[in-house]
């Protein structure tokens, strides 16, 4: 069986850095797969992809060597089993915000003694490249779970939250933070009480052995952000930079003159 890289990372305290996919395509799939990040996440909560194509882009990091994770539209059991067991390694689910939020969490996506996940699916043992008997056997060990904290709530609950067993990774989403706040959305502010919210929840992830992590704008921010102790960093998305480097070779080419030209 196959073993999850990126996991091992975070386990031995380095970061691992990936990006969001959130175009429902397999060829620009099986392109990013092959850039180098640690991890790729099929986003699944605010894009039109559906499972079967999420399978495929599964199948399509894994076969290059990559490591594909799945944001699930919402924290159900359905969401969580689908994921997994179509061939993701790992789950990132938004908007946990309480102690009993994140024990349903780990029910779904590890198997017992941990947690209640159900026995099925064949791509989750293809893409780790062996049999079931030996998937559901040490699944436990190479999936990679990840709570969100995105919400004053669960910042409020962070310690309740982590302390719960069978998590490896809380990740900060900015944006919905601001939201939570009253804020516009953003990924970085000078606001102390989002920036006093981070260093809390990466003290209880500390104490907690759970590995922080956040998803930023761009290159720098992730180099501020691993310095400042974060291990799990999402940089931006597939998306977001392919548009970033389009914007740029308009303004540097003067195009886009007398036309409404999108920001970027
Ligand atoms: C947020 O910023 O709210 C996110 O969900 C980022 O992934
Ligand atoms: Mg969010």
């Amino acid at each position: 069986m196959k073993k999850n890289l990126a996991r091992e990372k975070l386990k031995r305290g380095e970061a691992a850095v990936g990006t969001w996919l959130v175009l429902p395509n397999v060829m620009s799939t099986q392109l990013m797969a092959r850039v180098g990040f640690d991890w790729l996440t099929v986003e699944l909560e605010h894009s039109p992809t559906n499972w079967e194509t999420a399978a495929q882009m599964f199948g399509a990091i894994a076969s290059a060597g990559g490591v594909p994770l799945c944001r699930v539209p919402w924290n159900t059991g359905e969401n969580i089993k689908r994921a997994l067991d179509n061939g993701a390694w790992g789950v990132i689910v938004p908007m946990v915000n309480s102690r009993a939020e994140a024990e349903a969490v780990v029910a779904a996506a590890r198997y017992q003694p941990i947690g209640r996940r159900t026995i099925g699916g064949q791509l989750s043992a293809a893409n780790f490249e062996t049999d079931q008997a030996t998937y559901y056997a040490r699944a436990n060990d190479e999936i990679l779970v990840v709570v969100m904290i995105e919400h004053v709530d669960g910042v409020e609950r962070a310690d309740e939250i982590l302390r719960v067993p069978g998590i490896d990774v809380v990740f900060i989403g900015p944006n919905d933070l601001h939201n939570s706040m009253g804020r516009a959305p953003a990924f970085e502010s000078e606001d102390p009480r989002f920036n006093q919210a981070l260093e809390r929840v990466l003290k209880a992830a500390r104490k907690y052995g759970v590995a922080p992590g956040i998803h930023v704008a761009d290159v720098d921010a992730a180099q501020r952000r691993r310095d400042q102790g974060f291990q799990f960093i999402a940089v931006k998305s597939e998306a977001g930079m392919m548009l970033a480097k389009a914007a740029e070779a308009v303004k540097v080419l003067g195009l886009g003159q007398g036309r409404t030209v999108a920001k970027y």
